[in-house]
């Protein structure tokens, strides 16, 4: 679908078929070979983000997207997303998915909670449950969705629901690998729940070729509400 090598090929066919008159299958064959050799690499970088905070520490748990300039690419909803309550908090405590993308909140304690977020991403609420409660929750809004539990004012997560496949959450060493990213000009943004106010990331253009990427992106959080503060 992205690959420009193949559809330049497959337009010279016809003029080959002219030219080698019998021999014609033969070149078609030689394409298609060509082809497929072609897509498995062409326009699929490997983007590799190092997010740090303003100290230039390590940032863990920044969400990383990689959005197209113009148009939009394929992202179909997730399977099997879920967001666990363990030990009186969220598991995984910041996640990213596609718009579509249904998710569930299986309860891992002994004690209830109380599930629900009031962002205009996803307005919903999962009254006081133990277990898995039966119908997942569908993220169906771009957006960042923030999670809270009505029993236990500690808990908290967040929802980043994007409309890219090209996305991923920094580990523990802050860094974040998006794979398979096609050629063409697109903005990279990240985001981290840190971040002021109701900003929605910081963003820079990234043009990607097929050749890998690295980025080193620093952002200013003024207090990280993933760790516990003293
Ligand atoms: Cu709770």
């Amino acid at each position: 679908m992205y690959c420009a090598a193949s559809a330049v090929i497959s337009a010279q066919v016809p003029r080959g078929r002219v030219l080698e008159g019998g021999c014609g299958w033969r070149l078609a064959l030689w394409s298609a070979t060509v082809a497929l050799v072609c897509c498995a690499s062409a326009g699929a970088a490997t983007v590799t983000v190092n997010v740090t905070d303003p100290t230039g520490k390590p940032l863990p748990q920044a969400v990383v997207m990689i959005e197209p300039v113009t148009g939009k690419l394929p992202a179909p909803p997730m399977a099997s997303v879920q967001v666990a309550q363990v030990k009186r908090q969220f598991v995984p405590r910041v996640s990213v998915v596609t718009v579509g993308t249904s998710v569930a909140f299986p309860n891992q304690d002994t004690v209830r909670h109380h599930v629900y977020s009031f962002s205009p991403t996803k307005n919903f609420e999962l009254k006081l449950y133990s277990g898995v409660p039966a119908q997942p929750v569908l993220f169906d809004k771009t957006g960042i969705a923030v999670l809270g539990c009505n029993i236990h004012d500690q808990m908290a997560a967040w929802i980043v629901v994007v409309d890219t496949p090209y996305h991923a959450v920094s580990d523990a060493e802050g860094i974040a690998r998006v794979q398979g990213v096609a050629a063409g000009n697109y903005q990279l943004k990240v985001w981290h729940p840190g971040l002021q106010g109701a900003s929605d990331g910081v963003s820079q253009p990234l043009t990607a070729t097929a050749a890998n990427i690295d980025k080193a992106v620093r952002l200013p959080i003024d207090m990280n509400p993933l760790v516990p503060q003293p």
